[in-house]
């Protein structure tokens, strides 16, 4: 842990609209009496119908959290249309491509045309208020379009990651139970091709036999690749959108109707669908765009998340639209076609607040510091980092080599299921310490509590809950309300678990340790170590398979497998491969196993869980460090799993 604080400099302080005091006094406000703080920070977004109720929300029992549950807006009307009178000019999305050579400038007015006619589209094919989109799509300016469509008649997005197999892409669909799929033919990172027509002809195949009923597939010609057509199915997206009316009045939306799906891995079975609604959602995406990252009028602002992920969602598209920004979308990776990528577009669109995920970070501080110090970087003046927290070597060099000493970091910390940050500094407010999270955003009211619930106070170590809830919330599980409050609300009565660990320092800043649970994050994706595991076992020689996450310098986290293999199975490493490869085949490339061991036998206990914290002290050949292993079945399963360790320092 650093020890060094990094003060808020002068003129972070100078331009902030949020310095110490104005945080403390909010601060204070917004926990004393939310209902006040909430009412007139509501009004940021325009309402049809102004909400008179404000909080209506309740950890305990069936859990119900409603916010502005009068108020009639739209989400979309709030993006595009309430900024095209002073806006309308002004570029709305830079998109820059995976080809340096290859970028475009979107203004408000043409954003507007863009989703009005995407949206009657989806409107004359059938698509109604409440029906489920799954979205699979690179990172082209059509998926925010895609995303906003929705949005403006009430469909309820469900995105999935264009890096997800078929089989994932399957669950999904019939999970939201999907009708409408919009895609492209294929996408293009890192000067490869992703083949995602393919994949997605492919999981509707899957998903029929799982009762799904997909009834159109809208495609972006994104490479222009020869895909197969499905007649009276598939839809050109050019040919549709170029004859659709550019005139569609945005649904007057209930705050609490639903405005995505986002799936997420949790510890156990299958990936969740994490619902967001309208209102608070939106107040609160754009309230910490705003003040997290300082944004000003005019700034240029750059997040390099994928819409994939929930970051996208909420301070790609959400936060910044609503907010009236110029927000730039990345179609590619960060070492492509050099690991100088990131700050030429930094300096190409001269971006002043630029938001990225410590796996970037360490993957390019290895590459090197000359890519970075060839390029000015001038423009840039606030950065940031989410997904995972962020060592404080990464940290230095951020500030150092890439901020020039000069741009405050915030390190953002949140989760799909809180919809926007948390945990963060404020540029001009709050004093950095690297690695930390630091302070609570408004509103916000963290708790560190023991194993057995008691709430701990000062400087302790904890598990982290959030006592009371914000705006931006999930609101259930889709479809399983019982799992949303079994996964979030059953551990600690009464408040919301996040699963993450976390201490806190004398000065009250928090520090996240990392998940306390079986969810592993791999370069900032969450993965639940039960996916992996049924991912080997449904291979035809695996037996068993346990899955833990161990340290790994770029990737934060890396994946290693135990597998015990069917009787008269031979381990080899041919074999490792295969398993390798249909790890990814089941659930995409981002899951793919770092390491593999054999294991004749797991460490049980006498009722037969697999005591995974042995597993976890092997995968870090950290195996001094065993602890109690009395209530093993076998004990002696232990020392072969020792003596065959992957991971030999
Ligand atoms: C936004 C996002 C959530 C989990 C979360 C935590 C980890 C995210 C972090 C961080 C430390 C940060 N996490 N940001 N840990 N410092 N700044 O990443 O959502 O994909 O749902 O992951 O990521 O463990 O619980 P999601």
């Amino acid at each position: 842990m650093s020890a060094a604080v990094y003060k808020v400099p002068q003129d972070a302080e100078a331009r902030a609209k949020i310095n110490r005091s104005t945080y403390e006094q909010w601060y204070a406000e917004s926990i004393d009496n939310p209902e006040a703080f909430w009412s007139e920070h509501g009004k940021r977004i325009d309402w049809f119908k102004p909400y008179t109720k404000v909080k209506n929300t309740s950890f305990e029992g069936d859990v119900s959290i409603k916010w502005f549950e009068d108020g009639l807006t739209n989400v979309s009307y709030n993006c595009i249309d309430r900024h095209l009178d002073k806006r309308g000019d002004q570029v709305a999305i830079i998109w820059e491509g995976d080809d340096p050579a290859d970028d475009k400038k979107i203004t408000y007015r043409e954003l507007h045309d863009a989703v009005c006619r995407l949206a009657n589209v989806m409107k004359d094919n059938g698509v109604k208020k409440g029906d489920r989109v799954t979205i699979y799509m690179p990172m082209i300016a059509e998926a925010a379009y895609a995303m906003l469509a929705c949005a403006r008649i009430g469909a309820i997005h469900s995105i999935v990651f264009g890096g997800f197999s078929p089989d994932a892409l399957a669950g999904r669909i019939v999970d939201a139970a999907s009708t409408f799929i919009i895609t492209s033919d294929e996408g293009l990172r890192g000067g490869k091709k992703v083949p995602l027509k393919v994949n997605t002809d492919k999981a509707i195949e899957i998903a029929k036999k799982q009762g799904a009923d997909v009834a159109n597939v809208l495609v972006v010609k994104r490479t222009g690749a020869d895909v197969a057509w499905h007649e009276g199915r598939d839809i050109a997206y050019e040919e549709a959108v170029a004859k659709a009316s550019a005139t569609c009045e945005p649904e007057q939306m209930n705050a609490e109707d639903p405005l995505f799906i986002l799936y997420t891995s949790g510890s156990t079975g299958k990936p969740k669908g994490v619902l967001h609604t309208t209102g608070g959602y939106l107040v609160y995406a754009s309230m910490t765009h705003e003040y997290v990252f300082d944004y000003h009028d005019g700034d240029i602002y750059w997040c390099t998340a994928d819409v994939g992920w929930v970051t996208g969602h909420s301070y790609i598209v959400y936060g910044p639209l609503a907010n009236g920004a110029t927000t730039l979308m990345f179609e590619g990776v960060p070492n492509y076609p050099s690991p100088a990528r990131f700050w030429e577009v930094v300096d190409k669109h001269q971006v002043n607040i630029f938001y990225t995920a410590p796996t970037a970070i360490r993957a390019l501080m290895g590459a090197g510091n000359d890519h970075v110090t060839k390029t000015s970087r001038e423009s840039l003046r606030t950065l940031g980092s989410v997904g995972e927290p962020i060592n404080p070597e990464a940290w230095e060099w951020y500030y150092n080599i890439v901020g020039d000493k000069r741009c405050p970091i915030v390190d953002t910390w949140w989760q799909t299921e809180t919809g926007g940050i948390l945990i963060t500094p404020l540029p001009g407010a709050i004093d950095l310490k690297p690695g930390s999270a630091t302070l609570p955003f408004f509103g916000v009211k963290p708790e560190l509590v023991d194993a057995e619930g008691k709430v701990l106070e000062g400087a302790t170590d904890g598990n982290l809950c959030i006592a009371d809830s914000w705006p931006g919330q999930m609101r259930t599980v889709y479809g399983d309300h019982e799992r949303f409050i079994q996964t979030y609300f059953s551990a600690y009565k009464g408040k919301y678990f996040t699963g993450d660990g976390c201490r806190r320092d004398a000065d009250g800043y928090y520090w996240i340790t990392g998940r306390v649970d079986d969810v592993i994050n791999v370069s900032g994706h969450r993965m639940g170590t039960a996916e992996v595991e049924s991912a080997l076992v449904a291979h035809e020689s695996v037996s068993e398979a346990a899955v833990v996450g161990y340290p790994h310098d770029v990737k934060g986290q890396g994946i290693y497998c135990y597998v015990t293999l069917m009787g008269g199975v031979e381990p080899s490493d041919e074999l490792k491969k295969d398993l390798v490869k249909h790890v990814r085949n089941e659930i995409g490339p981002i899951a793919s196993p770092d390491k593999i061991q054999f294991a004749p036998g797991l460490p049980k206990t006498r009722s037969g869980k697999i005591m995974r914290r042995i597993l976890r002290k092997i995968a870090e050949d950290d195996f001094g460090a065993l602890g109690d292993t009395s209530t093993l079945a076998d004990p002696a399963v232990v020392d072969d799993l020792i003596e065959h360790r992957e991971n030999r320092k």
